[in-house]
């Protein structure tokens, strides 16, 4: 067979791309090694990244498994009668207007014909582990978000394809083929589009937003679609007659920074389609945690211990869908004048049990709330991940989930 010198230079200059790709998206890890700074390089504005997410994860590998629950309501879940919450359930349960995180008692009130199964994390983890291998057969960078979701940068990318649609399904095919399970894509030239396209058409879609309909598209969207507006900001939103990207576009910054504060420079950039970050393959994260920022400041000790359970249950889910442990959680508590107080409470063993989660917050908070002497802003609950190797320190740093807010 033979090779032209022009396939040779063609297959060299990808691998030669792929690399420096690699590389540059680690820059932040070579600290000041070169003062390069991967923002300006021309590799931002011209990049190609899908975002994919599988369907029902969970119930759709029970359904695989078990292949007589195909076509039925499928919860997977904890025990009704121990405070168990949803993990997941299949799309035939989700008319029924079941949920990921509520109540698994909530759940077969409003679909008593579902089948309830519990949570077989290592199964779970295993498929996840053969997808991502899936991921890497076409680029390396690959940046897992969770246990069935990851951004992939294929700008240039190991099967030298040239159209990101055409990947996309290829991914979605290759998916199926091995595990017969569907995921849903997002097409775009940015991490925070290609987001917003995966769940637009969901299940076993692919929805593609290039740069020529970024501007329809996010002119059209709802506020509340917008990574980061939470029910509250969404609310507050409405009340200012802010319900489309439109809308939101035609808000000054300095408006945005003054009633939102930071977060306004956010929604300023994100309804413009600009997001700067870059897929990074590996992300070291030491904890996980969830907060919450109440319209009015309040010292009503009952509503924020519920709180403080509804945010533990919350962490839990996210731990279990990730796939990880925790040693410790931890409760943060910011008053009124924003001076802020955070306590830590270890555990006996690791555990990724929600209900656990939160009941060791809700006695942090028992014991912390003798001494509230000020009205309360915010709360959060936090766990801190165990690292490899199990050792875990004693106070991490926190790392709250980067959305404004989670109500
Ligand atoms: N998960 C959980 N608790 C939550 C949310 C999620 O245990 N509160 C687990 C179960 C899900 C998996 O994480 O199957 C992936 O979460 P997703 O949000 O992607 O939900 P699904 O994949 O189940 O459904 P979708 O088709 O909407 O992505
Ligand atoms: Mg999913």
């Amino acid at each position: 067979m033979q090779v032209s010198f022009k396939e040779i230079f063609v297959k060299f200059f990808n691998e030669f791309c792929l690399l420096l790709r690699l590389f540059l998206s680690n820059l932040d890890r070579f600290g000041s090694l070169l003062s390069v700074d991967q923002h300006d390089t021309f590799f931002r504005d011209n990049r190609k990244i899908i975002h994919v997410d599988m369907d029902a994860f969970f119930a759709a590998i029970e359904q695989r498994d078990q292949p007589k629950l195909k076509g039925k309501p499928v919860i997977v879940g904890g025990d009704p009668w121990k405070r168990g919450v949803v993990s997941t359930c299949s799309y035939e349960a989700r008319p029924f207007g079941v949920r990921s995180g509520m109540a698994t008692h909530r759940a077969l009130q409003l679909c008593p014909q579902a089948v309830l199964l519990p949570v077989r994390m290592d199964r779970y983890r295993a498929v996840s582990e053969e997808i991502f291998n899936i991921f890497r057969q076409f680029t390396p960078l690959v940046e897992g978000m969770s246990i069935d979701e990851a951004y992939l940068d294929v700008t240039t990318n190991l099967k030298n394809e040239t159209s990101a649609t055409r990947l996309a399904k290829h991914i979605k095919d290759e998916i199926f083929y091995k595990t017969e399970l569907t995921a849903s894509a997002g097409v775009s030239f940015n991490m925070f589009l290609a987001k917003i396209a995966s769940g637009t058409n969901k299940p076993n879609g692919i929805t593609v937003i290039a740069p020529s309909c970024a501007a329809d598209f996010l002119e059209a969207l709802p506020v509340r679609r917008f990574h980061g507006v939470g029910r509250v900001t969404a609310n507050r939103l409405h009340g200012m007659n802010i319900s489309t990207g439109w809308d939101l576009k035609q808000l000054p910054l300095e408006v945005l920074v003054e009633t939102f504060g930071k977060i306004g420079h956010y929604y300023h950039e994100a309804v413009r389609g600009i997001d700067h970050r870059c897929v990074t393959p590996v992300r070291v994260r030491k904890s996980l945690g969830r907060e919450n920022t109440f319209p009015v400041d309040t010292s009503d000790l009952d509503f924020l211990r519920e709180q403080v359970l509804r945010l533990g249950l919350e962490v839990g889910g996210i731990l279990k869908s990730i796939g990880q442990r925790t040693r410790a959680a931890t409760l943060k508590v910011k008053y009124a004048d924003f001076h802020q107080i955070t306590r830590c409470r270890r555990f006996f063993q690791t555990t990724d049990d929600a209900e656990a989660i939160a009941d060791n917050a809700i006695l942090i908070f028992n014991e912390c709330a003798k001494a509230f002497c000020k009205k309360v802003r915010l709360i959060g609950v936090s766990a801190t991940l165990e690292r490899l190797g199990g050792q875990t320190p004693a106070q991490e740093e926190f790392d709250f989930m980067k959305s404004p807010n989670f109500t």
